[in-house]
């Protein structure tokens, strides 16, 4: 998978070099890609920003720095001996060409929920963009003029608000990248935990059998697997009807 990530704040993503998506990188799993939106500016000061058309508080980013910085990750794909139109031909057709398109991500609060299931969608593709704005977002005409390029999404993390869509990009790049096969050392482990399945994750133990006066659930200690899959079962459904009775109502209605 290859990941574009465009910002005012290119070092926000040195925490990716880190552990299993660093490890991912070097392996020639992932490719991520950094660019400073400053870098498609021409004037002096390398402005990104002005005030919102209408008044009001703080600054709107402007569009146009955005759409070079599309247009040039865009033109480096079709550089990308893999989109020649030979390799395009040589192809599987449209469900191929689907996946291998690019996804322009726009975070903002304003969004879509980005969910589980988002993730999983997305680690499906080839190749994500990255567009997270600083200030009071981007003029609402480069979203429609990227829709003329490239499929785009407007995503959230949740119901709080950043200062800015850089840390909300770690997260999605995080969830999105430990889906891809290859990155996770245990594969396993991703069936199992919570989300997968709709349900939070039943409650893990490990030794010693006793510690500071509690001990680990008995069945645990049993041997016998599947009692103790029924148990986390319950422990499961448990759990989501108690923290997250939305997601259990969801789940119910599944
Ligand atoms: Cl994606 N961006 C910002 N600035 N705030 C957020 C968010 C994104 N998701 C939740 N809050």
């Amino acid at each position: 998978m290859k990941i574009d990530l465009i910002s005012i704040l290119p070092e926000f993503f040195d925490s990716l070099n880190l552990s299993l998506i660093g490890r991912a990188q070097q392996d020639g799993l992932l490719q991520i890609q950094r660019h400073n939106l400053r870098d498609f500016t021409f004037d002096k000061h390398r402005s990104v920003d002005s005030p919102p058309a209408g008044g009001g508080a703080g600054m709107v980013m402007k569009p146009e720095p955005w759409a070079l910085a599309l247009d040039h990750v865009l033109e480096q794909r079709s550089d990308d001996a893999a989109h020649t139109p030979a390799a395009e031909a040589a192809g599987t057709g449209a469900a191929a060409d689907a996946i291998d398109s690019p996804v322009l991500i726009i975070p903002t609060p304003s969004g879509e929920v980005f969910t589980q299931q988002t993730a999983q969608q997305l680690a499906q593709r080839k190749h994500l963009i990255f567009a997270p704005a600083r200030f009071e977002g981007i003029d609402e005409r480069f979203t429609e003029w990227a829709e003329t390029r490239c499929q785009v999404r407007r995503l959230s993390i949740g119901d709080y608000v950043l200062n800015g869509g850089e840390s909300a990009v770690v997260v999605m790049v995080e969830a999105i990248t430990r889906l891809i096969p290859g990155v996770l050392g245990n594969e396993a482990s991703l069936e199992e935990e919570s989300h997968s399945d709709g349900l939070l994750e039943y409650p893990v133990y490990t030794k010693p059998a006793q510690w500071r006066g509690q001990e680990i659930p008995e069945v645990l200690l049993s041997g016998n697997h599947a009692k103790i899959q029924a148990w986390r079962r319950s422990q499961a459904e448990e759990r989501t009807q108690r923290i997250r009775p939305d997601l259990w109502q969801k789940h119910q209605s599944c």
